[in-house]
């Protein structure tokens, strides 16, 4: 199998997720690898009625129920309703790749969020798209009209930010879909991570519509749950987005299980309860403990000061973090190497780690132990 000769510079990160799977310190892919919680044990324990009901109940009426109390949960009220405005898919891969197919043909390039996770613009390119880099310094503070090309016909944020963790502000999101809806672009934003930060839960959908601009959506419960990959990915557009979304997603998919409908529910009445303050908790504390075991190495830095997100970077000044993760990789500890995710200028990743943090706190304590112990040794 290729993935497992892959040589870390040329494998995608995927790949080195996929390396990863079977170790004991896994904390590669940005996945939900917590254990449950009680209450999420609750529901887990009450399968056999869920499919019951699964099976019993209109599948339209569990999918619009699902979609309503999740988005509802992360502060999304105004989210579309109506035929084909929101499409459920197996993934948020799955609904950008469906995205990428009804892009195609009506849009020659994208300005695509810089640095970003490997497999946007791996999909986007997929489909012969060009891609221009938007840095993210540009995308929170800078002048928006100049930094996103004439040519592009779609810009493409991911917010919060895979893996810096930062958060579009309201604010900047109303330039951008200003600017968007003036130059008649299509403004899409992967908001997989959104469950994470707060910052993130002011209601887009209002932002995006006052605006009038043509929109994508794409949202995720994969990376907030421990629900084993058993997930939803959401793609969300506006009424005038242009795009023939509906016939690309009849191409790939007929539909998601009403089984995955019904436990998105009840994960997402759980969040709302408590269970979302719970897991930042966890998320804060797994943050806390790689910082204290890492932060007096000699060369260690946290850039993402205010990330809030389930991944954090760790910067070791002078090495190369692609040599650092073979070297990690022989004490079973799995990161990924930033270059993958400077999808147009690999070598600023050259010096950062991303280390997932959504995994019980004993494995995050023992790899961040062997992480000190592998830096204090180069
Ligand atoms: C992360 C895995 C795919 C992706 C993981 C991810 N790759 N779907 N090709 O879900 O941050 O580790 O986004």
């Amino acid at each position: 199998m290729t993935v497992h000769t892959a040589k870390p510079m040329h494998a995608n990160l995927t790949q080195l997720e996929i390396l990863a799977i079977s170790s004991s310190f896994n904390l590669a892919d940005g996945h939900a690898r917590q254990g449950l919680s009680a209450k999420q044990q609750l529901i887990v324990n009450d399968f056999p009625a869920l499919f019951a009901r699964a099976a019993a109940e209109s599948a339209a009426e569990l999918e619009q129920a699902a979609v309503r109390a999740f988005l509802r949960t992360f502060g999304q009220h105004s989210h579309p309703v109506g035929p084909g405005r929101v499409l459920s898919c197996y993934a948020s891969s799955v609904a950008m790749e469906i995205l990428a197919r009804s892009l195609a043909g009506k849009v020659a390039t994208v300005a695509l969020v810089h640095p970003t996770f490997d497999n946007i613009p791996d999909i986007l390119r997929g489909f012969d798209l060009s891609l221009v880099p938007l840095e993210e310094n540009v995308l929170h503070g800078g002048d928006l009209d100049e930094g996103v090309p004439l040519e592009a016909g779609c810009v493409f944020v991911t917010t919060p930010n895979n893996p810096t963790g930062r958060v579009l502000s309201r604010k900047r999101l109303a330039l951008l879909a200003r600017l968007c809806a003036d130059r008649d672009v299509v403004l899409v934003l992967d908001t997989s991570f959104r469950g994470f930060d707060p910052r993130a839960h002011y209601d887009h959908y209002a932002v995006l519509a006052a605006s009038g601009c043509r929109y994508v959506v794409i949202e995720d419960t994969g990376k907030i749950w421990p629900t084993l990959d058993l997930k939803l990915g959401l793609l969300v557009s506006s009424e005038n987005v242009g795009l023939p979304l509906a016939q690309a997603y009849s191409d790939i998919l007929l539909g998601v299980s009403p089984f995955i409908h019904v436990l998105v529910e009840r994960f997402a009445d759980d969040a709302a309860a408590g269970g979302m303050e719970d897991l930042w908790e966890l998320i804060a504390a797994n943050r806390a403990l790689v910082r204290d075991a890492l932060r007096d190495v000699p060369g260690v830095s946290f850039p993402d000061n205010d990330a809030r997100v389930s991944v954090e970077r760790i910067e070791v000044a002078g090495t190369d973090s692609t040599w650092l993760w073979q070297e990690l990789r022989e004490r079973d500890v799995y990161v990924l190497p930033c270059r993958q995710f400077h999808w147009a200028d690999p070598d600023q990743g050259d010096s950062c780690l991303r280390i997932a943090l959504a995994r019980d706190q004993a494995v995050v304590a023992a790899a961040a132990e062997r992480i000190r112990a592998s830096l204090l040794a180069r």
